[in-house]
Formats: C-alpha cells, structure tokens, sequence
C-alpha cells in the first residue's frame, strides 16, 4: 500500500519536472549549442539524484513515523563506502563534462588557446593578444574588431578597406554588428578607455574588453536574426544604454551589406 502510494507520488513528481522544462529550442550558434548541451546534461543528472533522494526521504518519514524509540546507525562500512565512491562519481563525471567544453576554442577563447601556426590576425590597433584563425581556416573565416569605448561599441571590419579606411559600424548610429551565418567568426574584442565586456547571451558569447589588450573569441552562427549585445561589465553612467546589435544573414546579405559600405564610402571620399 505504501510502496504504491510512493511510486504514484514518483510519478506525479517527474511529471512536474517534465513540465518545468522548457522544449529545447533550435541552437542559435556553436557556443549555444555547447553550453546548451552541457547544461541539460547536468540537469539530467540533478534530476535523477533529486528523485532518488526524494524518494528516500519520503519513504522513511512514512516508514518510521511510529518509531518512539529510534536507534541511530553506529557504524555501516558498506553505507559509507557507497556514498563516498558514488559522490565521487558524480563529481568526476561532472569534472569531466565541464572540462571537454571549457576546452572547446569556441568556450575557452581562442587566444587563450593560442594557436602557433595562426595568422596575422585582422586589427587596426597594435594592441597584444589578438589571434587570426589558423592557415586551413583563414579563407572562410570572418574577422571583426569589436572596439569598447564609454559608451558605445565600434565593429571594424580590418580585412575590408576603402583608400586605405577600414569598412566599421557603430553602435551610436544604431548600426548592427552583422556576421555572415555557418562560417567561422572571429571578434578580437578591446577597450579603448576602461573595462567593458562584450556580451551577446543568446548567442552565448561573453568576452571582456580590456583596455589596449584584445581577447579573441570565436563562433559559428547558425540561426539568422537580430540578437542583444550588452556590456556586461558596469562602466560608469552610460553602462546599461551601452547596447547594440548582432545581426545574423545569410552568406548573400553579407557580401551585399560590405558591397554597399564600401560603395558609400568610396561616394564619400570622393565628394
Ligand atoms: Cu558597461
């Protein structure tokens, strides 16, 4: 009767947790993809592991309400080597989970990876710690210079130039950061005053600005669309209007989108 009355409260307990979370939706980009992965991965486990202690806790509450007279577990060696080596399970699987994402260039960063047969990479300022992508990648991959400054950010195109002028968008003429969708991307991100951090969550990419120094990050975009860009390091009183866009396009509206930047700026500096 009671094992019923468990197993029924079991049951209605992962149909909860069924409806609690959400549908997995489409993966926006390789950096969603893998911290998306990992995170339901974790979850499963947490799941699991909550109903199991539920369950036991529940159980013994219903078991034991009678007992006047309880007498405590003095000493239960098997007891203490299955929690010890189960617990040390977990911890190891969730190490180890953790670690093969963390090591994804795409997580990690790419200049903390630091690549020796990479390129020259794409940047207008002679700041350290830019990395251009490595010789096999080079062709396909796109190159961004995400620049921070109070409070506004600036995306310059360094592989892209007019008379010698870098093709660049700013975040103040409400202009977006636009990235062609399933091809290698690469932000080398700096600030020119103080710390900002470049942050775009649903893309899952967050890299902080440091100033005169440039960190390089790295995504493939999968979905096109319009995506949030936030600082996401408090830098004074513009911080929270300090927003832009990411727009993702298809490979077409890209290279028609730097066609026409680069014809209005041939327009310009010809007037
Ligand atoms: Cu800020």
């Amino acid at each position: 009767m009671i094992r019923a009355r468990i197993a029924t409260a079991g049951a209605g307990l992962l149909a909860l947790l069924a409806l609690a979370v959400d549908p997995v939706a489409a993966q926006t980009s390789l950096n969603d993809e893998l911290i998306t992965g990992l995170n339901l991965e974790l979850l499963y486990v947490a799941v699991v592991i909550t109903v199991i202690v539920e369950a036991v806790l529940i159980y013994t509450v219903v078991r034991y309400k009678d007992n006047d007279e309880p007498k405590p577990t003095q000493e239960n060696r098997r007891l203490e080597i299955t929690w010890t080596v189960t617990t040390a399970v977990i911890l190891l699987f969730v190490g180890a989970a953790a670690y093969q994402v963390l090591g994804v260039q795409a997580i990690g960063g790419v200049t903390a990876a630091s690549n020796p047969n990479a390129v020259e990479p794409a940047t207008t300022y002679d700041f350290p710690g830019a990395v251009g992508p490595s010789q096999a990648e080079d062709d396909e991959t796109v190159e961004v210079e995400v620049i921070a400054q109070k409070y506004y950010w600036t995306y310059n195109y360094p592989e892209h130039r007019v008379n010698g002028s870098v093709v660049s968008a700013t975040s103040t003429a409400g202009e977006p950061l636009v990235i062609p969708k399933n091809r290698p991307v690469y932000f080398h991100v700096a600030s020119v005053d103080w710390l900002h951090a470049f942050h775009v969550p649903d893309l899952g990419l967050k890299q902080d600005a440091f100033p005169e120094k440039y960190n390089t990050i790295k995504t493939v975009a999968y979905e096109e669309g319009t995506y949030q860009l936030y600082c996401a390091e408090y830098c004074g009183v513009g911080h929270s209007a300090m927003l832009g866009k990411v727009k993702v396009v298809s490979q077409e509206e890209y290279q028609q989108w730097l066609d026409k930047q680069k014809s209005e700026m041939k327009s310009e500096s010809s007037s």
